[in-house]
């Protein structure tokens, strides 16, 4: 598992830690690009359209974030109040396009502003951090406050794939990013220090 994709995983288990086994799902990826962000609006619409308390978790990229259909279901899960949290993973890079060459406004959690989605800004390599953000932003969405974003900036540690020889970034910002941001070593010492919650079971 990729270290990026072992934080989304964390998070993804965040109601099954508060509520019990049944409640955590995770529906997986899609190999379109921004695809998931409508399927995961209907998955907030059949949660309300069930009364349940589930929430919807879809994340996605800065790149992503510039697709159409994006807005749409921006749009959707707004007008319907819809428990859905968009999680914006904004690692400032799409394969090798920087988020400034590709985004005109890239403060990415901005972006549900214009249909009323409040949004915040989070630090994506400090797990507490996305921890307790994430913690908040469900409480709000169980607490009936419709829908809410947030944008994690995180860094890319590698590149896009084992054919990206990463030539957009120099080899200088790679390892200083390694040495200094990577998200599992921060985290390493308040685990080992158990200062991090557990598992009961
Ligand atoms: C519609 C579509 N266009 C292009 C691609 C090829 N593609 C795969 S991943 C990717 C970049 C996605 O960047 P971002 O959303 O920032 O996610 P990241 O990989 O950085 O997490 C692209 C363009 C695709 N899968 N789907
Ligand atoms: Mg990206």
């Amino acid at each position: 598992m990729g270290r990026r994709a072992a934080l989304r995983f964390c998070t993804c288990f965040l109601p099954e830690r508060q509520r019990g086994p049944a409640a955590g799902t995770f529906y997986g990826g899609h190999g379109i690009v921004g695809a998931q962000v409508p399927l995961g609006v209907g998955l907030g619409f059949a949660h309300k359209y069930r009364a349940s308390d589930r929430i919807s978790v879809t994340y996605f990229g800065d790149g992503a974030a510039n697709q159409g259909q994006v807005f749409e279901a921006f749009n959707m899960a707004a007008l319907w109040q819809l428990p859905v949290l968009f999680v914006i993973e904004n690692n400032q890079y799409a394969m090798g396009t920087s988020v400034e060459r590709s985004a005109a406004v890239s403060d990415l959690h901005e972006r549900g502003a214009a249909f009323g989605i409040p949004g915040g800004r989070v630090d994506g390599m400090d797990v507490a951090a996305v921890l307790q953000a994430t913690e908040e932003a469900v409480a709000g969405l169980r607490a009936g406050n419709g829908t809410a974003a947030a944008g994690n900036d995180d860094l890319p540690l590698r590149g896009h794939s084992m054919s990206d020889p990463a030539k957009y970034r120099s080899r200088e910002e790679v390892s200083k990013m390694r040495k200094e941001r990577d998200a599992i070593e921060q985290a390493r010492q308040p685990c080992s220090t158990a200062a991090m919650p557990t598992r009961t079971r």
